[in-house]
C-alpha cells in the first residue's frame, strides 16, 4: 500500500515538472474525454470508428470532441468518390453532374460547381447557409461535389475537422503506435475560378496533442502557433488540449475574418493523398492548393473562409463610362468598395480608356489582363 502511494506521487511530480504556466486565451484540457456517441458513421465496414465525446477544461467549460458538427441533421454533399456508397468514377470525365442538386442561395446569380476534399471531415457554408456536409466523418477517404447558385460577392466558409480516436488528445492508432498525431488538409476548386490558396483565412480552434503548454503561442497576426511543439510527444493519454470558442456568426458574410491569419498551403505529398478519392480527379483541383492553419498535425478543428469579390469586367473598346463596354452593362461605382474588383480585358487591338476618376478602396482590386491596353487620361486613385 505504501509502495503504491509512493509511486503515485513520483509520477505526479514527473508530469508536473514538465508542465509550464499557460498564458494564452484558450481553455486547457488534459487527458481523455468521455465518449457520448460510440460511432457517428458506422455504415462502412472499413472505416475508423468516429466517436464523439466531451471534456471539461480547467476553467469549467465543456467542449465537444473532436468538434461540434451538423453531421446528423444536415444534408450530405453528393459523392465525387465514396467507396462506401460505391460511387467510384475513374476520372472527372466519368462524373455525372446532372445528379447533383443545385442549392439556391440567391435566385439571381451564377451556378457554381465545386470539387472538395477534406482530411477528414468538412462542412460547406455559402453566405451562412449550410450547403451540406462531408458524408464520411473519419475514413475511408472520400471526396465531394457541390453545386450552388449565388450572386457576387459571396462568402465561402468551411469547418474542417481532423478526426481522432483518442478523444481529447488528438491521436489515432497508426501501425501499432496507439498515440500517433494524425494530420488534416483541405482542397477545393470552384467553377468561377475560386481555389483554395493563401488568400483564404484560416484559424484553429482545437490544438492537441500538446506536451508543453508554453509551446502554444499567440502571434501578432492572431496565429495560434505551435511551431516549436513536438508533433510526436510522449504524453500519450495525458496530453493537453487547447480549445477556443467559435463565434456563432463565423459563416456569415458580415463576419470579419481579417482577425484570422492567412491560410497556410501544403503540398499533396505533405498531406499524403495517394488514394483514388483525390488521385482520380487531380485535374479537378489543378489550380488549387491544400490549405490548413499553421500546423497541419496539431490543429484539429480549423475554420477557413474566402469572400469571392464582385468583379466588374471591361470587355469593350474605348471610354470607361460607356455601359456597353462592360459585362452586363455594369460600370463600376466611382468609389470601388472593399470586396469588389475591376478586371480590364478590352477587345483585341482595342483599349480601355479611363476618362473619369476611379477610386479603389482598401480591400478592392483592379487588374489588367496580359497584353491588353489600359490608358489613364483621367484619375486612378488606389488607396
Ligand atoms: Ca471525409
Ligand atoms: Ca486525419
Ligand atoms: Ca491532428
Amino acid at each position: 500500500m505504501i509502495k503504491q502511494t509512493f509511486f503515485f506521487i513520483l509520477s505526479f511530480t514527473f508530469y508536473h515538472s514538465f508542465s509550464q504556466p499557460y498564458t494564452g486565451s484558450g481553455s486547457v484540457t488534459q487527458g481523455l474525454g468521455i465518449k457520448t456517441i460510440t460511432n457517428l458513421y458506422s455504415a462502412c465496414s472499413n472505416g475508423r470508428v468516429s466517436a464523439v465525446g466531451t471534456i471539461t477544461s480547467t476553467d469549467g467549460k465543456v467542449w465537444t470532441l473532436p468538434a461540434e458538427t451538423n453531421f446528423l441533421n444536415a444534408p450530405k454533399l453528393p459523392d465525387l468518390y465514396n467507396e462506401c456508397t460505391g460511387v467510384k468514377p475513374i476520372n472527372l470525365a466519368a462524373v455525372n453532374l446532372n445528379n447533383v442538386p443545385i442549392k439556391v442561395i440567391d435566385n439571381v446569380g451564377d451556378t457554381i460547381t465545386a470539387y472538395l476534399f477534406g482530411d477528414n471531415y468538412f462542412e460547406l457554408y455559402i453566405n451562412g447557409v449550410l450547403v451540406g456536409v462531408d458524408p464520411i466523418t473519419y475514413t475511408p477517404f472520400n471526396s465531394c461535389v457541390a453545386r450552388f447558385k449565388v450572386a457576387r460577392p459571396y462568402t465561402i466558409a468551411v469547418k474542417l475537422v481532423d478526426w481522432e480516436e483518442n478523444m481529447g488528445v488528438g491521436t489515432e492508432n497508426n501501425n501499432g503506435n496507439l498515440y500517433h498525431a494524425g494530420d488534416g488538409g483541405f482542397i477545393a476548386q470552384f467553377s468561377d475560378g475560386t481555389v483554395t490558396d493563401t488568400t483564404w483565412r484560416a484559424q484553429t480552434f482545437y490544438i492537441s496533442p500538446i506536451e508543453n503548454l508554453s509551446s502554444v503561442i499567440e502571434l501578432p497576426d492572431s496565429t495560434r502557433s505551435t511551431s516549436s511543439a513536438s508533433t510526436s510527444p510522449s504524453c500519450n493519454g495525458n496530453c493537453y488540449g487547447i480549445h477556443y470558442p467559435i463565434s456563432t456568426n463565423w459563416t456569415t458574410q458580415s463576419f470579419n475574418d481579417s482577425i484570422w491569419p492567412k491560410a497556410t498551403t501544403y503540398t499533396a505529398a505533405t498531406v499524403g493523398v495517394n488514394f483514388p478519392a483525390y488521385m482520380n480527379f487531380t485535374n479537378a483541383w489543378s489550380n488549387a492548393k491544400f490549405i490548413w492553419s499553421s500546423n497541419l498535425i496539431l490543429d484539429n478543428v480549423v475554420l477557413v473562409r474566402k469572400t469571392v469579390p464582385a468583379t466588374y469586367t471591361f470587355t469593350g473598346n474605348g471610354n470607361w463610362d460607356v455601359p456597353s463596354n462592360w459585362v452586363n452593362y455594369s460600370v463600376p461605382p466611382s468609389i470601388l468598395p472593399a470586396g469588389k474588383s475591376i478586371s480590364i480585358n478590352p477587345v483585341k487591338n482595342g483599349s480601355c480608356i479611363l476618362n473619369t476618376t476611379q477610386q479603389i478602396n482598401p480591400g478592392a482590386t483592379i487588374s489588367v489582363s496580359a497584353d491588353k491596353t489600359f490608358l489613364i487620361p483621367g484619375n486612378l486613385i488606389i488607396q
